[in-house]
């Protein structure tokens, strides 16, 4: 007998239906994917049908094509609707699953600030106590603010001792945070006492020493300012952060002759050990001093270069190592620690 459209589209039309039957008791997306290729496939049985229709007047096969994209359509939403039942029924069983609302909730590993954050505010508490406010400055510096504004102009040997990374001709990385301080004194009239923590950058590298470490740059201008008001800041300074430490034990501060370009006098501060109280331990290296940082009272000149009258004016400026300072309260041994994100020493803090 030969094939006709209506045979044709009965045949579709019952594929149609049977499919819905065929995936109701499949229970996982695998098999229903399967049900679906059974029928839909290139060897599927909707495509045996679509083999006769070449056998049709042409007329006529208009109407088996649209009969077969509506079997196509059905199939797709019968699918679509079994696997949203099933994940419907694993939501409900979830849901059904008993839990005890009484049972103490699982603790969360909570994070903390990094110690060298903790240390640089500490240190900013510090200095507000008497007085200190907090400046900023960019890392990325111009070499004049940098060097040349604090008597290092290109062919000093101080630059030696501050190996720089240069970003441009005129730009580098700030080796310390002594830029502040003039950008301080560009931006507000004495007096002035103020405190600039920030990232600085050098070629260095080794179990002390850094490419990227941190300072802590203390500047005052005011009238009469004097050494004296230097060393008993930095005394006030060590007592205060190492008087964990110490057990509330005094420590003592030696400003040493020293040269930074910027500063006359210029100063190495040591504080006595805290460890061996000055007695001499390895630490120290039996001398019972610790270096902790440079100082010194501001140069005339530099002043004249931000237009301060240094007849009226003086100032001290300070700038001290914050991973030295964390590395001698809290035993650190190496300056690497503090930047290899290893848990187990960050969480000893
Ligand atoms: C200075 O950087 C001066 N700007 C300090 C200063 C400020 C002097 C104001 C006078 C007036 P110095 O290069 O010594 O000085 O560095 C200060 C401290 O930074 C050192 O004592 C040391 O604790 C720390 N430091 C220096 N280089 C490194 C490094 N590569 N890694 C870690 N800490 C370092």
């Amino acid at each position: 007998m030969p094939t006709t459209s209506t045979d044709l589209i009965a045949q579709l039309e019952r594929l149609g239906g049977e499919f819905a039957a065929a995936i109701a008791p499949l229970a996982d997306e695998q098999s229903i994917r399967a049900a679906q290729a059974q029928y839909l496939g290139k060897k599927g049985q909707v495509s045996d049908v679509m083999k006769e229709l070449g056998r049709l007047p042409p007329a006529e096969r208009p109407l088996v094509g649209q009969a077969a994209n509506k079997v196509k359509d059905t199939i797709a939403l019968a699918v679509e609707e079994r696997l949203g039942a099933l994940a419907a029924g694993r939501r409900a069983a979830d849901l059904a699953r008993a839990v005890d609302l009484t049972l103490p909730g699982r603790p969360v590993g909570g994070g903390h600030l990094h110690l060298l954050t903790q240390v640089r505010l500490e240190l900013v508490e510090i200095f507000a106590e008497i007085g200190f406010a907090v400046a900023e400055g960019p890392q990325v510096e111009t070499d004049w603010h940098t060097f040349e504004a604090l008597a290092i102009p290109k062919d000093h040997p101080a630059r030696d001792m501050q190996d720089t990374f240069y970003v441009a001709d005129e730009i580098v990385l700030r080796t310390h945070t002594s830029p502040v301080q003039l950008r301080t004194r560009q931006t507000h009239t004495p007096p002035r006492r103020i405190v600039a923590p920030g990232v600085v950058y050098r070629r260095d590298d080794d179990a002390t020493h850094s490419p990227m470490f941190t300072q802590i740059e203390g500047l005052v201008v005011d009238e009469g300012v004097r050494v004296s008001d230097l060393k008993g800041v930095l005394l006030h300074f060590v007592n205060r952060f190492y008087a964990r430490l110490t057990g509330g034990a005094g420590l003592d501060v030696r400003l040493r002759p020293s040269y930074f370009p910027f500063v006359e006098p210029g100063v190495e501060i040591d504080m006595s050990c805290g460890f061996c109280r000055g007695a001499g331990c390895r630490l120290c290296k039996g001398s019972g001093w610790i270096e902790i940082g440079g100082a010194g009272m501001v140069d005339p000149d530099v002043f004249a270069q931000v237009g301060i009258d240094s007849e009226r004016y003086t100032g001290f400026a300070f700038g001290m190592g914050i991973e030295r300072m964390a590395m001698l309260r809290h035993g650190v041994n190496d300056i690497k620690y503090y930047y290899e994100g290893d848990l187990r020493f960050l969480d000893q803090f």
